[in-house]
């Protein structure tokens, strides 16, 4: 028999693991906060527990996904004792600090604790491109690896619980990066009579493709230095392009502040003297010490 598991929060991530577990064949037990929540998956053959104490018992493997470190805490810390001798693997977006103290607070109540980052979104949950970072006891990961894995390619960084979150934040943050600037993009193209849809298909996407090869580049010479030479895209000349960005913006009528915080960072990189460097120097400055 597969294992049981139960699943805390039925939100649009939430029933999209309970969903897919059910579909791997795993006996799933189901709990949210509002009854009733994500009805289709009574179909499909979940166990709606009416409590949460309920749920807990009904399975070794409990994971939570609801919207933060606060609702985990307010949901769990009344049901405490019911976590001996389970796994809670928390899919809660949260912080390195948070992960850390609800990895010690499950280890008090006698509970194995696996942290997680989920990279994907809803519809991606079972598919071949999601995959969801995991920190906490190898002990957990080794033992439940299989039955995480129909959820999505499992990838273990670290015993210690903050790493998933810590890399999790990480990514998310270039994301937001990207979505910014494609928003800006977008934004500028919408102000003429340009099919925004077809400028991502035929330019904004295989711009961006092509530019991912920098962040490695990015990060090789962050990791051992620079390459010898003058760099290929300095950063004074970066520096010096980005009143355009600004003056064309502004006379398109599209608010030019996503673009503010990398533009005072290029200036600042210039005036310490980085101006025939490249874009790894603006990783070292964003370092606080
Ligand atoms: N959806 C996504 O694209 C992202 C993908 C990456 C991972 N995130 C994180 O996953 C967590 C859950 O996200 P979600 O998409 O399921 O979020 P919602 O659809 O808004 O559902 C929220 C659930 O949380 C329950 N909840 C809220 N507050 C409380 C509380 N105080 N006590 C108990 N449960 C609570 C809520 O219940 P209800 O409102 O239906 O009663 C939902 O079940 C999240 O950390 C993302 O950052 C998703």
């Amino acid at each position: 028999m597969k294992t049981p598991v139960t699943v805390l929060g039925l939100g649009a991530m939430g029933t999209a693991l309970a969903r897919t577990f059910l579909a791997a064949g795993h006996p799933t037990t189901v709990w949210n906060r509002t009854p009733g929540r994500s009805p289709e998956l009574d179909d499909l053959g979940a166990a709606r527990a009416k409590t949460v104490g309920d749920a807990i018992a009904a399975s070794p493997l409990i994971v939570a996904c609801l919207l933060d470190d606060t609702s985990v805490r307010s949901t769990l810390e009344p049901v405490a004792p019911e976590l001996a001798r389970r796994t809670l693997v928390n899919l809660t977006n949260g912080t390195p600090e948070q992960a850390r103290r609800a990895a010690d607070w499950a280890a008090q109540q006698g509970a194995q604790y696996l942290d997680g980052g989920i990279m994907a979104v809803p519809v991606m949950i079972g598919g071949p491109a999601a995959f969801i970072l995991y920190s906490g006891s190898p002990e957990a990961f080794e033992q439940y690896r299989d039955d995480l894995a129909v959820l999505a390619k499992p990838t273990y960084v670290g015993s210690d619980a903050g790493l998933a979150a810590l890399q999790d934040l990480a990514l998310l943050s270039a994301m937001y990066g990207m979505f910014g600037g494609a928003a800006h993009a977008l934004a500028m193209v919408s102000s003429e009579k340009l099919s925004p849809t077809a400028f991502a298909a035929d330019l904004l996407v295989p711009w961006l493709t092509a530019m991912l090869g920098t962040v490695s580049g990015m990060a090789n010479d962050l990791e051992y230095g620079a390459a010898p030479g003058p760099a290929g895209s300095n950063l004074a000349m970066q520096s010096a392009a980005f009143p355009n960005f600004f003056d064309a913006s502004e006379a398109q009528g599209v608010d030019p502040m996503l673009l503010v915080p990398i533009r005072s960072l290029l200036e600042r990189a210039v005036a310490e003297g980085h101006g025939d460097e490249d874009l790894a120097v603006l990783v070292r400055l964003l370092a606080k010490d």
